[in-house]
């Protein structure tokens, strides 16, 4: 049976991951911060079938003692500070857990079990301002919040970690991924979750911020396959992940509002309190290097997402009516 460890087990790419790992047969140990209540809302449905391992990212101790447990052969970063307009309000505490938390993780791994496969979540927001399009493995970083410089750090000590070391450690840089479980500060939950609300008649606004920003968002339970995929390979490398096309915010409130009925001129209100200090303008990623080595695609589509987010959503506060 092969032993995974996961951080950031609690959040959305965690819990997708977990159940991923489990329908393979492996133990899975999960790292979970004390948390003055309980957060298992996206694990639920598996956890007893995970093992909880009390640590922190900013804890070196507290991961030597995980690696100790759990003897993974397989370890999966994926714990942050991962909301990028907090990361100005609290960039050293960013840093520390999204960028150092990284390193601390890898040096667990070093010192403790060197032939475990190492997985980072790196991030198209790396990418930032728009340097050339489609971004690929090998376009320049040109972060443009805190919250990207520490994943430019993260995703540069694990390749120096890789050539170092000779850790089989990979870097995945993900575009924006999304699905019901997604954290409702992101705006595609934060529009679906208001869509539903106004729709059942418990609110009446919806206030954002830029509408003109693109993304390039697919779906997460499609995005944590690819994860374990590169651990997989026979040689550590470094991948973009992302769908290959392009929204707009606006596009986003559009079809959501339009799914339910609604039109969303008659609800947005755009409001300076969104804005951020420095924007990302337009990622749009090339996954053919992933599509090519590791056989990935993602399958569902972004007018899919949405409108499964939507229903999702729908079925949530309808119940609750
Ligand atoms: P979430 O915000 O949903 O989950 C973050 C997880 O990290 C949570 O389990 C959280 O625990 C945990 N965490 C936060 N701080 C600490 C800490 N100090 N020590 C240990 N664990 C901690 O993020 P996602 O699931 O969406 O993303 C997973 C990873 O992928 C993140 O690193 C993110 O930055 C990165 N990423 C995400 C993308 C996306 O579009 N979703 C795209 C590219 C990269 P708790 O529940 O206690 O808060
Ligand atoms: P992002 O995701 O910053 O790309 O980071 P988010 O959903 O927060 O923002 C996407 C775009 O929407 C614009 N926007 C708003 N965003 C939020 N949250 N709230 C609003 O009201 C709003 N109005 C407009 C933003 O300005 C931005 O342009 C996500 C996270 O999951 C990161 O951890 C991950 O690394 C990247 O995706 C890839």
């Amino acid at each position: 049976m092969k032993r995974t460890l996961i951080t950031g087990i609690t959040g959305q790419d965690g819990s997708y991951l977990a159940e991923l790992l489990l329908d393979r047969g492996y133990k899975v140990y999960g790292l979970k911060r004390r948390t003055s209540t309980e957060n298992y809302e996206n694990i639920k449905h598996i956890r007893n079938d995970i093992e909880f391992i009390s640590g922190d990212l900013a804890d070196l101790s507290s991961l030597i003692q995980a690696v100790k447990l759990s003897k993974p052969d397989e370890v999966y970063n994926l714990g942050a500070q991962s909301f990028v307009a907090d990361s100005w309000s609290q960039p050293l505490y960013t840093a520390e857990v999204t960028g150092l938390g990284a390193l601390n993780m890898l040096e667990a791994v070093r010192q403790i079990k060197q032939d475990a496969r190492f997985y980072q979540a790196s991030s198209s927001e790396m990418f930032g301002k728009v340097i050339e399009t489609p971004q690929t493995e090998t376009t320049p970083f040109y972060p443009r919040s805190p919250y990207g410089v520490a994943k430019v750090y993260g995703h540069w000590i694990t390749v120096n970690y890789r050539e170092s070391f000779d850790i089989f450690a990979c870097s995945g840089i993900l575009f924006n991924h999304e699905s019901p479980r997604r954290g409702i500060q992101f705006v595609t939950r934060k529009v679906t979750d208001a869509v539903a609300r106004i729709k059942l008649g418990l609110q009446t606004e919806l206030r954002l911020g830029n509408l003109d920003a693109k993304r390039d968002w697919g779906f997460a339970g499609d995005y944590v396959k690819a994860m374990w995929l590169m651990l997989q390979e026979e040689k550590p490398n470094d991948y973009v992940v992302a769908t290959g096309k392009t929204h707009t915010v606006r596009e986003l409130v559009e079809i959501a509002f339009t799914h339910v009925g609604l039109n969303w001129e008659d609800y947005v209100i755009q409001d300076p309190a969104f804005m951020r200090p420095a924007e990302v303008d337009l990622l749009l990623g090339d996954p053919q290097k992933a599509k090519k080595e590791l056989g990935w695609e993602p399958k569902v589509s972004f007018e899919e997402l949405i409108k499964m987010m939507v229903d999702h959503d729908m079925q949530k506060y309808g119940q609750n009516q």
